[in-house]
Order: structure tokens, then C-alpha cells, then sequence
């Protein structure tokens, strides 16, 4: 099997054994086990200075060659602060009011994508297959063509792909549209987003769609997918059990006094749609009086780019919103919203969504969101709790059919839906776990991965001529 490098904007060793933090670096290291290889991009370091060092740091462990590099203060602004969140992470989940474009951070980004390259191409051997992740990464394969790197290159989108309408609200989107079509394969989350992509790429590029699979488009055929990612339950369902026990989730039981408890995890994102989720939570308690002082809602949200004001501002509301909201409901035997700023060990989430009846997750937009699927896997299969699942979640399209799907900008409804969840019977919410569970099962992660490889196996080579 031919080697495989993985590049993705953050690179962070993952050490066997012990509980790590998300999806994107669980699958990827699990596909660098098997075929061994290299793993490539920034290590989080940011030295002061206008340009990166071109050292790259590389460190072998199970297989894997971690081969990192650091950026410049200069460099993290413009390429990874400034165009890829402040311009690109909005847009992409249709905020467009809320993105910031400047022509310098465009340029820095396109300027570390082509340095990105130029460290990397030493260590490309004639057979490796390259797989890039993320919207940092639009524009890295176009680069590669650039230096000279022939190798079958596929690229995965880890979060949604906006409508042409959308999209066009990025200043350069025909360029970076156009620097995207040099890749071999691209893989989204949804059939919703491959549509958009198709649909620019055959409206606006000239692109001609070949079967099912493949557009055309400047004499290159490109391979086009869905590949939703997935979680491994059995092992989420292990690490529930871990802190079942322990003092923190026994003490957090005996102060709910048999109250019935509701939880949301999130990094603190305004894409997360967390203030509508507090509204309906108020919704709730105003529409439905039998639930005061009988539910608690605990939302755990660890700050994230807190360096980018949108985030800065978002979590002000929130502070704001759930003051009020205690203010106005608590007395002194209940609190009813819980907020926590702080990240937990992993197991410790899992088992707190086990001791749950409701995983509350209602993004307004979001790639997959792989909490939904953990809260699910890690319930209790003889009294599994309800999960809520906002319609624009990639994940509804896999979990429609047993979450109960809600509209985030809805509060009436998502109140009524919340009342439904806290009062479903057991058989109904076997049922729907059931389903659920069976679904994640069949398209766990090794199966993301598996489909994802064959395909890039199979896509199309870059002829020569055709990608200079
Ligand atoms: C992007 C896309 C897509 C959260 N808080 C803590 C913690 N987490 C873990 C969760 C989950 C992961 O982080 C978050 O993944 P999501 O999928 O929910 O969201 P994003 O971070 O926005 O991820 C998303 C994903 O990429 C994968 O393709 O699904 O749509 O936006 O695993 O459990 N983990 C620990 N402590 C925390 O406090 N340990």
C-alpha cells in the first residue's frame, strides 16, 4: 500500500491510550497507523517575527512521522486569524454579516499555503497519497501542481460548503473556487454541501458534470464525494462507563435530586447557536411551569479563538444572557442553567451525557457535529436519554430519523420539542436510540476513512501537462 500524508492546519501527536479531544485527529491517526506515514502542518508555536521559520520539526511515534512547523506572528494573523476565521469560517456556515475580508490576510494566506508546500515537497516520495483537511487548505493543492508535485492529492471539508449566493460573498471565490478544481478528489460532509460545490463549479467554472461521480473542468477531472465523518460508539460507550462512578458525576446526581438534566457541549462558537438554545430553554420554563425547579440545563462551552473579536463578542452575550436568565428563574434550592467556560477530560463528557436524559445540540450550521453522534453512543442502551438535533447539523442527515429534529430559530418550537424529550416514554426512546446506534455503528469512522482512501485510489490521476 502506497504511503499516505496527511496535512491539516494543526498537527498534535496523539499518544495511544490516553483521551484526545475531537474527531478530525482520532481519524486521521488512525489512518496514518495503518498504511504509516507522515503527518504535516503547524504545531501551534507562533514566534514573533514577520516570517516563519522554515525548520520543520519532525518527530517519529507509531508509525507516523509528525513533521511540523511554526508560523510567524505575522503569518498567524493573516493566514489562520485573519482570512481562514475571520473570512472563511462565516461565510462557510452562512454568516457572511459577520465575516471581515482584507486583500493582505487573502494574500498571507495564499503566500503560507505555497510555503506550506514548499517545506513539505522534500519529503513527497513518487507513490505517497495526499490527503489535506480544511478550509485553511483550499488552495494547497493548486500550490503543490505549482511545485511540481505530481502525487494523487484528495481534499475533506470538515465543515459545510455554502450555496453559490453564499460563497460569491467572498471576494476571491472564483480563484480559490478554480484552486480547489486542482485537486484529485474533494469529500464533504453532506450531499447538501457536494451539491453546492458541483453546482458553482458547473455554473461558474464551465465544469461538465461526468456521471455520478466526477466534474470536468480545465481539461481535469476531478472526483467528487460524500463521506460523513463517523465516531467508533463501542469506544465512546467505554469511556462513558469510566467516570460513571466517580465523585464528580455522583456529586452532580445527588445535587439534581432527581431533577432531570439537559446538556449541550460546544467550543464557544457563534455558529453553535447557543443564545437561541438558551432562549427556548426560557421558553421552556415560561410555556411549561411543571418543569420549573425540575430541570437542569448544563452547557459546557471551552473558549475558542478568543483572539478573534466575534468570539470575544459571542461570549459576552452569552454571559449576559445566562445571568438573566438565572436571575430571573433560580431560587435558592435550583439553579437552572449551568455555564461552564472550561474544557473537560473526554471520558468525563461522555459519562456526563450518559447521566443525561437530553443531548441539546442545535448549531445553525454545522459541518457533522460529532457531539450529537457521541451523546447517542454514549447512553445507557436499557434507559438511553432523547437526543435534539438541530435540521442543520450535518449529522440530521444520518440522525433524522431518531433525534428529534428541531429549527434553531425557532424558540416555540424548540421549547415544545424540549417538553417532548423530557416526557418520552421508555419504548419510544428505545426505539429511536436503537436506530441511531445501528446507523453510527455502520458508518463509523474506519468506515469514513476507508471510503475516502479507495476513492482517491480510484480518482482520476493529475496528468502532467494538465495540472501546470
Ligand atoms: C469541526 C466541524 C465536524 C468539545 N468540548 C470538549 C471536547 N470536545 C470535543 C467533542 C467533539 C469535538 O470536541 C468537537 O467536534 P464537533 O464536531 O462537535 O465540532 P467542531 O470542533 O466545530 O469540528 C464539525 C468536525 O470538525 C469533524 O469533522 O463534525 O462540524 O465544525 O469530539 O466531544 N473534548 C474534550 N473536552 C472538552 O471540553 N476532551
Amino acid at each position: 500500500m502506497s504511503r499516505l500524508i496527511v496535512v491539516s492546519n494543526r498537527v498534535a501527536p496523539i499518544v495511544e491510550g490516553k483521551p484526545t479531544a475531537g474527531g478530525l485527529a482520532v481519524g486521521v491517526f488512525d489512518a496514518l497507523k495503518q498504511t504509516g506515514g507522515v503527518w504535516f502542518g503547524w504545531n501551534g508555536d507562533i514566534v514573533e517575527g514577520a516570517t516563519s521559520p522554515d525548520t520543520v520539526q519532525r518527530e517519529l511515534r507509531d508509525n507516523i512521522t509528525y513533521a511540523t512547523v511554526a508560523l510567524s506572528r505575522s503569518d498567524y494573523d493573516q493566514y489562520y486569524r485573519g482570512f481562514s476565521n475571520g473570512m472563511l469560517w462565516p461565510v462557510f456556515h452562512y454568516r457572511p454579516d459577520l465575516s471581515r475580508y482584507d486583500r493582505r490576510e487573502y494574500a498571507g494566506y495564499c503566500r503560507v499555503n505555497q510555503w506550506l508546500v514548499d517545506r513539505l515537497k522534500p519529503m513527497v516520495q513518487p507513490d505517497d497519497r495526499l490527503w489535506v483537511h480544511d478550509y485553511h487548505l483550499l488552495p494547497f493543492a493548486r500550490a503543490c501542481r505549482q511545485a511540481g508535485i505530481r502525487n494523487r492529492i484528495g481534499f475533506f471539508l470538515h465543515i459545510p460548503f455554502p450555496v453559490e449566493p453564499v460563497m460569491t460573498t467572498v471576494p476571491p471565490h472564483r480563484e480559490l473556487m478554480e484552486a480547489m478544481c486542482a485537486y484529485d478528489l474533494v469529500g464533504f460532509q453532506t450531499d447538501a454541501d457536494r451539491r453546492a460545490f458541483v453546482d458553482y463549479v458547473c455554473r461558474r467554472l464551465g465544469g461538465v458534470r461526468r456521471g455520478d461521480h466526477h466534474i470536468e473542468v480545465g481539461g481535469h477531472c476531478i472526483r467528487v464525494g460524500v463521506y460523513p465523518i463517523g465516531i467508533y460508539p463501542d469506544e465512546i460507550q467505554q469511556l462513558s462507563l469510566k467516570h460513571s462512578r466517580s465523585r464528580q458525576i455522583t456529586n452532580l446526581k445527588q445535587g439534581l435530586q432527581q431533577r432531570r438534566l439537559m446538556v449541550s457541549v460546544d467550543r464557544l462558537d457563534y455558529s453553535k447557536g447557543m443564545i437561541e438554545r438558551f432562549t427556548a430553554f426560557e421558553r421552556l420554563l415560561e410555556m411549561t411551569p411543571a418543569h420549573r425547579g425540575q430541570v437542569t440545563f448544563v452547557q459546557i462551552a471551552p473558549p475558542s479563538r478568543s483572539d478573534v473579536e466575534q468570539y470575544r463578542q459571542i461570549r459576552r452575550q452569552l454571559e449576559s444572557a445566562a445571568g438573566r436568565i438565572n436571575g430571573r428563574w433560580s431560587d435558592l434550592a435550583w439553579t437552572p442553567l449551568r455555564y461552564i467556560n472550561k474544557s473537560y477530560d473526554r471520558s468525563m463528557l461522555m459519562s456526563l451525557f450518559r447521566a443525561s436524559q437530553v443531548g441539546y445540540v442545535t448549531p445553525l450550521r454545522d459541518g457533522m457535529n460529532l457531539v450529537a453522534k457521541e451523546y447517542v453512543a454514549a447512553q445507557p442502551p436499557e434507559d438511553p436519554g432523547v437526543l435534539v438535533l438541530s435540521e442543520f447539523a450535518g449529522a440530521a442527515e444520518e440522525l433524522g430519523d431518531g433525534a428529534l429534529l428541531v429549527n434553531p430559530y425557532d424558540a416555540d418550537g424548540m421549547a415544545e420539542t424540549l417538553d417532548r424529550a423530557l416526557t418520552m416514554p421508555l419504548p419510544e426512546r428505545l426505539d429511536r436510540y436503537r436506530g441511531m446506534l445501528a446507523r453510527l455503528t455502520e458508518n463509523n469512522l474506519s468506515r469514513w476513512r476507508d471510503r475516502f482512501l479507495d476513492d482517491l485510489s480510484e480518482a482520476p490521476a493529475t496528468a502532467p501537462a494538465a495540472a501546470a
